[in-house]
């Protein structure tokens, strides 16, 4: 989004190895970290990039393809996202707490491993660590004799789940933070949960830190914490601060269009005399940037590293549970599209649910986990490719292509390796339909594939239909409705010959759209509806009941004249039903002008954005944002009629890794009169700083004055404060409630 995220994708260049290699790296030798010679041409890098591996624990852990995470602990009780540390541990208090459902619900929706926060930066302890009195040992939960993480753990083993532990290394309850003897202590905890728990398959490294008690900052022994991973728990993969999995770079829920798992390693790290199969190197890389593994940048670095993604997100606005956002629960839709666009994108997806201050993942939550857990196996279990005669234009048989459609991934088909543009086929004996392409590539042996496309025979001819760049272990594409009797899908561009373990085809449910989407409308708002299945029905309810079959049948488009929202549903002819698609429509609360210009990119519907009654969440694309590039908002406001303004409510948010902070300053004008506008100040003040979370909600309290008119400027933070001096900064609003 800024400047410096916005470093141009280079299309990656196809290089074809005829003949044998020039340079001294013999064909066969796959390795997780290969040096890059200063002699080596970009084609030599190239062909190191493809014989990069995973070790067997990231191989292992990316066939997990999805995880949870369990934000819990004393932020829970005080309803925040971020504890200073001075919390009374006496409130830690679930009242029915079951680590058993927990699992039960997660690994019903298809999740393989779920990962605790057995501490977060507040540094309350979940378990009763001997190192500290900050703990389950001093709260009133069971009289001080629970322990959260052996019952996650005993749950784990009974049913089958693998256990992941989180421990914030930024604590700000513990006094010895700041100074070399924190790392001993943070040491003896992680020992204490990689001991006492037994097997711990993933531990997750935060990279958040700030001040700790008296403005300290701690130096992290990183090097010593990931030893002690490996001593005591080998299998497990160390993320996000650690070597073995990279953090995807937003909590948006979306991975990259060009996923590459081989990340470049810079001069600034030493790699010699280390094990290059076994190692805790930790590429250094701007993670939030577009691109981070073409060409361009491998062609810079010193080595080049395994390291694949993993996209956190959470199923609510927040990582903690708080009662008022029961409302905003993702979607089943929203999680399977998230599911598209993290598994289906390269990446592990790891989804943050949080259990409530019961101690139970939440109802709302169960419900739209189940719904997604039963809309996955809808789609995946029927491949169509099993029922296709698979071949290939290869005129040497290497590895069959029986392989990709065996429903095996440990098979896998290579083309001959004199083979420019090698192509998979598939013929069925009658006509099939579908709408989604997943393609896997055997990454044992490297990620390989540039460039890719899927073309059906159509009145004698081949058609292109859909297309994609990277695949690494999972590629999902999603495109309208293809009916055909033979496909192809071609490898057009790829860094060393591809190794391709399975290909599917599949059909998704049922979709509805709604034209336009939730937004407000000032007089009255047509809404149509479509659906991408021509067969299909839609059905609707405007009063929030379920629809069904039993429901409103759409006819043609309506019109609304007041607030309502639309909940709709597809069913196609064979009574299968899509996702509930709802939208809210309201009827603007009062009249916005915006009196500054947001980005381009950002602007959405522009000013009614700021009185529809809908917040924007965690993920800044989503429509519901106004973004402003190095500039403040300024708007004024007309409320129709003068009335007492008792308080105002700025929406806001900061992610400072994107260059978004939250507002510096908020300057209020009020006028009581409409013809005769006469501005008075009636409040300015500047907003004190981080209050922990992404999302702001900026209260401006006990104003008490007359006004019909207002004028609110927001003030974003000065770029000169900011320290990427070279990037702007920006200012997220989503919405202004007058109260
Ligand atoms: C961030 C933390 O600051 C959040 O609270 C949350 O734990 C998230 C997963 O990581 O860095
Ligand atoms: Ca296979």
């Amino acid at each position: 989004m800024t400047n410096f995220f916005k470093i141009l994708w280079i299309p990656a260049f196809c290089f074809i190895l005829l003949t044998q290699c020039s340079f001294n790296f013999k064909e066969g030798t796959f390795s997780n970290i290969i040096r890059i010679d200063s002699t080596d041409s970009h084609r030599d890098i190239l062909f190191k990039a493809a014989h990069v591996v995973p070790t067997p624990r990231q191989m292992e852990w990316q066939q997990l393809e999805m995880t949870a995470f369990l934000h819990f602990g004393i932020n829970t009780f005080t309803n925040k996202e971020w504890g200073d540390g001075q919390e009374n541990p006496g409130i830690f208090l679930p009242s029915r707490m079951d680590a058993g459902q927990w699992v039960s619900i997660l690994k019903e929706a298809g999740f393989k491993l779920v990962i605790l926060t057995a501490k977060h930066h507040d540094g309350f302890c979940l378990w009763p660590s001997a190192f500290t009195k900050h703990s389950v040992k001093s709260s009133f939960w069971k009289n001080g004799q629970g322990d959260v993480v052996k019952e996650l753990a005993d749950a784990c083993v009974r049913q089958n789940m693998k256990l992941g532990l989180y421990l914030s290394p930024w604590d700000r309850h513990e006094k010895t933070y700041g100074s070399e003897e924190y790392n001993d202590f943070y040491k003896r905890q992680l020992r204490e949960l990689l001991t006492n728990y037994g097997p711990v398959d993933e531990i997750w490294f935060d990279g958040a830190h700030g001040e700790g008690p008296e403005n300290k900052k701690q130096v992290y022994d990183w090097q010593g914490y990931f030893n002690l991973v490996r001593e005591l728990q080998p299998q497990a993969v160390i993320a996000i601060m650690g070597p073995d999995v990279r953090w995807v770079g937003t909590e948006s829920g979306f991975g990259r269009e060009n996923e590459w798992s081989v990340m470049p390693i810079h001069d600034s790290i030493p790699i010699d005399g280390i094990d290059l199969n076994d190692n805790t190197v930790r590429p250094k890389l701007f993670e939030t940037e577009e691109d981070l593994g073409s060409l361009e940048h491998l062609g810079v670095a010193q080595a080049m590293k395994w390291y694949p993604s993993e996209v956190d997100v959470s199923i609510r606005p927040g990582w903690f549970y708080h009662p008022e956002e029961d409302r905003n629960v993702k979607s089943p839709e929203k999680l399977l599209d998230i599911y598209f666009n993290s598994v289906g994108k390269n990446s592990v997806l790891l989804m943050n649910v949080p259990p409530d201050r019961e101690g139970l993942i939440n109802e709302k939550d169960a419900t739209i986990l189940k719904v997604f857990g039963n809309s996955l196996r809808q789609i995946f279990s029927n491949n169509l490719a099993r029922a296709a005669k698979a071949s290939d234009n290869d005129f040497t048989l290497s590895h069959s292509p029986k392989t990709v459609n065996d429903g095996n991934l440990k098979t896998y088909w290579s083309p001959d390796q004199n083979n420019a543009v090698p192509s998979l086929h598939f013929e069925w004996s009658k006509p099939v339909w579908f709408n989604i392409l997943k393609i896997n590539e055997k990454i044992e042996f490297g990620q390989r594939v540039a460039q890719f496309q899927l073309e059906i025979f159509e009145h004698g001819i081949w058609v292109k239909k859909a297309s994609g760049t990277t695949i690494g272990y999972c590629r999902i594409l999603k495109f309208p409705w293809i009916r055909c009797q033979k496909a192809r899908i071609i490898f057009s561009e790829f860094r060393h010959s591809p190794h391709i373990s399975e290909i599917g085809f599949y059909q998704n449910l049922p979709e509805v759209t709604l034209h336009p989407s939730s937004r407000a409308f000032n007089d009255s708002l047509m809404v149509t509806m479509s659906t991408n299945n021509p067969g299909a029905n839609i059905y609707y309810s405007q009063n929030y009941s379920l629809p069904s079959t039993g429901s409103n049948l759409y006819s043609g488009p309506i019109r609304l004249a007041h607030s309502s929202p639309i909940l709709a549903i597809a069913v196609d002819q064979n009574g299968l039903s899509g996702f509930i698609k709802d939208e809210i429509y309201s009827k603007a609360k009062y009249k916005v002008e915006l009196l500054t210009t947001p980005s381009p990119e950002y602007l959405n519907e522009g000013a009614i954005l700021l009185c529809d009654g809908l917040k924007g969440d965690l993920d800044f694309r989503s429509k519901r944002w106004l973004g402003y590039e190095n500039q403040d908002l300024e708007t004024s406001i007309d409320l129709g009629v003068s009335k007492s303004i008792g308080s105002i409510n700025i929406h806001s948010l900061t992610f400072t890794n994107e260059g978004i902070f939250a507002p510096a300053q908020v300057i209020i004008n009020g006028s009581a009169d409409g013809h005769n506008i006469q501005w008075t100040r009636i409040f300015n003040a500047e907003v004190e700083e981080s209050r922990g979370g992404s999302l702001i909600s900026l209260p401006i309290k006990k104003i008490d004055q007359n006004a019909r008119h207002l004028k609110i400027a927001v003030k974003g933070k000065n770029t000169s404060d900011y320290d990427r001096k070279d990037t702007p900064t920006w200012l997220f609003v989503s919405e202004i409630e007058i109260f």
